[in-house]
């Protein structure tokens, strides 16, 4: 099998879930560090534009999007499972909590301190977040700070009786799925003490699932990943949904976005359509031929002419 290769960013709570599911199950893989801000000049011809990270490379299958890298490192190393007491619907389901209600406060705190930032990052990220309310940002802070504290409560009962993990002695994707959001408060707030004073439970459980690591990471250049994918050939299997009445056929030219932020589409030749996977393929000159998945959960595939 050709190599893991990660395209990320130290500092984003996506990319920390990611690294913590490699972790949890010990794999080797290589770093590839994309820019914080737009252009990403060796990312895009991978995604076929997508723009956000994780992205998980496997020679020219490029899988977007932590849900779906989650599924596919389960798949490919099913031991350790993600999913020891076999939460393997809820554990995903759950990332509709802290990847959009928790992140939408941890996002509004941000926000509020955008006239500070560099004009290129504000300008970027006010374009990624377009539908946001930047102008009352400031108006929402100190509910936004309320709910950090009251998300925590939920993780500190869960805890409450002592379990090391959220569902039991093991770990699992349900603890990366919760806990990458308190990794970024704990790093970048410096209330967070106060946001989560007197939940011990909790914060020990941080402590635990970050101690799990990021398995083991050397760096790579961006443009040796784009060599590894043109070097390679895809091992996709063409399979699309025979009872989902919304299919497209097979080969149809589509466009895949997110639903939610950052909905630059890709745009390719359909290859999969399933109740939980999506990919495309598209062919350029700097990748050969390359398959390019998304979940299905949070993303559109609108017919192109
Ligand atoms: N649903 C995506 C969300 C990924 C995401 O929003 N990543 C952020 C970084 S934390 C991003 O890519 N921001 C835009 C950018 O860096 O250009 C996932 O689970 O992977």
């Amino acid at each position: 099998m050709s190599e893991l290769i990660l395209h990320h960013y130290e500092a984003s709570p996506f990319a920390e879930k990611a690294r913590r599911v490699m972790g949890l199950k010990g794999l080797a893989w290589r770093s590839v560090e994309v820019p914080m801000v737009m252009p990403k000049p060796d990312l895009t011809p991978l995604t076929g534009g997508y723009r956000k990270i994780p992205v998980l490379q496997i020679g020219a299958d490029v899988y977007c999007d932590t849900h779906l890298i989650a599924r596919e490192l389960e798949r490919r190393f099913p031991t350790p499972s993600l999913f020891p007491r076999g939460d393997t619907g809820i554990a995903y389901g759950i990332g509709a909590w802290s990847d959009h209600a928790f992140f939408d406060s941890i996002l509004t705190i941000v926000m509020s301190s955008a006239e500070n930032w560099e004009a290129r990052m504000r300008e970027d990220r006010q374009s990624l977040f377009s539908e946001a309310d930047w102008e009352g940002a400031k108006a929402k802070l100190a509910h936004a700070k309320t709910q950090i504290r009251a998300q925590g409560a939920l993780i500190n009962s869960q805890l409450a009786d002592g379990r090391p993990f959220l569902y039991g002695e093991q770990p699992g994707f349900v603890d990366l799925q919760a806990s990458h959001m308190f990794w970024f408060c704990l790093r970048n707030f410096p209330e967070a003490d106060a946001f989560f004073a007197g939940f011990a439970p909790l914060l020990a459980w941080e402590a635990r699932v970050a101690a799990l690591g990021h398995g083991s990471v050397t760096p790579m250049a961006s443009g040796d990943a784009v060599d590894a994918a043109r070097a390679a050939e895809s091992v996709t299997e063409p399979w699309i949904d025979p009872d989902d009445p919304t299919a497209p056929a097979l080969g149809a030219r589509v466009a895949v976005s997110p639903d939610d932020y950052g909905k630059e589409p890709a745009e390719g030749e359909l290859v999969v359509y399933g109740p939980e996977r999506l990919a495309i393929r598209i062919e350029q000159e700097r990748t050969g031929s390359i398959v390019i998945h998304f979940p299905r959960l949070g993303f559109r595939v609108d017919p192109l002419a």
